[in-house]
């Protein structure tokens, strides 16, 4: 357990997270430059105008699954339990509104990375129950990249889950930005997930390498 929670932590420092909605560039080559900018976890969220499904959302997932493999990068999938089981990926992310963790797990088994997003202590404690690996605490800062975001609670949410007790390897997301980064971090988070920071910058490999020094500060 502690051995997964270090993984865990360790790979949650820089998770970038995008689907084809996302880009300016190509998927495969926004992947790319992010990986090499030294991104350390990788979520597929294809979600938004023009999102795709069905067989295309599968092949996509698998050209950017196969990016991930080949430089070592674990594969996450968003929302999708069957999307995730069809790809055999690294692992799932859900929300408080798609299946319970615990049903996941079940389905998943032990190996698999399950990750939760949470808002209160109530749900970080329901989420730990279930035998979630991480949370993702959000809305840090205003965002443009989710619709249906909950409100922006700056880093206070992050805090107040430390200083209750909770040890569990966690994510700040929304609205991070090189610039912002730093009281996330400080709040007690183990990393950042960000979208639009790095798939709509015009440097993709050099916004995620400003990313990662500006966690590790
Ligand atoms: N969940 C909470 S905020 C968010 C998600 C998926 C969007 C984060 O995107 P960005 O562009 O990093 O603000
Ligand atoms: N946190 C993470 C890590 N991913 C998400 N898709 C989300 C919150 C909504
Ligand atoms: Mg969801």
């Amino acid at each position: 357990m502690q051995d997964r929670d270090e993984y865990i932590r360790r790979v949650l420092k820089l998770y970038f997270i995008m689907g084809s909605a996302n880009c300016r560039l190509s998927p495969a080559e926004t992947l790319t430059q992010a990986i090499n900018g030294g991104i350390t976890l990788f979520q597929f969220r294809e979600k938004g105008p023009g999102a795709l499904t069905g067989a295309a959302a599968v092949r996509l997932g698998r050209q950017l699954q196969a990016v991930c493999r080949a430089h070592g990068i674990p594969f996450i999938v968003n929302d999708d339990i069957g999307l995730a089981e069809t790809l055999d990926a690294d692992g799932v992310h859900v929300g408080q509104e798609d299946e319970p963790a615990g049903s996941i797990r079940r389905r998943l088994g032990t190996d698999k990375i399950v990750g939760v997003s949470a808002h209160t202590p109530e749900e970080a404690r329901q989420a730990i129950a279930d035998g979630a690996d991480y949370l993702g605490v959000g809305p840090v800062y205003p965002t443009s990249s989710k619709d249906d975001a909950r409100a922006v609670q700056g880093t206070q949410v992050i805090e107040q889950l430390r200083l209750s007790g909770f040890g569990i390897p966690l994510v700040g997301i929304g609205g991070i930005t090189a610039d912002n980064v730093a009281p996330v971090i400080r709040a007690g988070a183990d990393g950042i997930s960000v979208i639009s920071a790095i798939s709509a910058a015009a440097e993709v490999k050099e916004a995620a390498s400003r990313l990662l020094n500006a966690v590790r500060l």
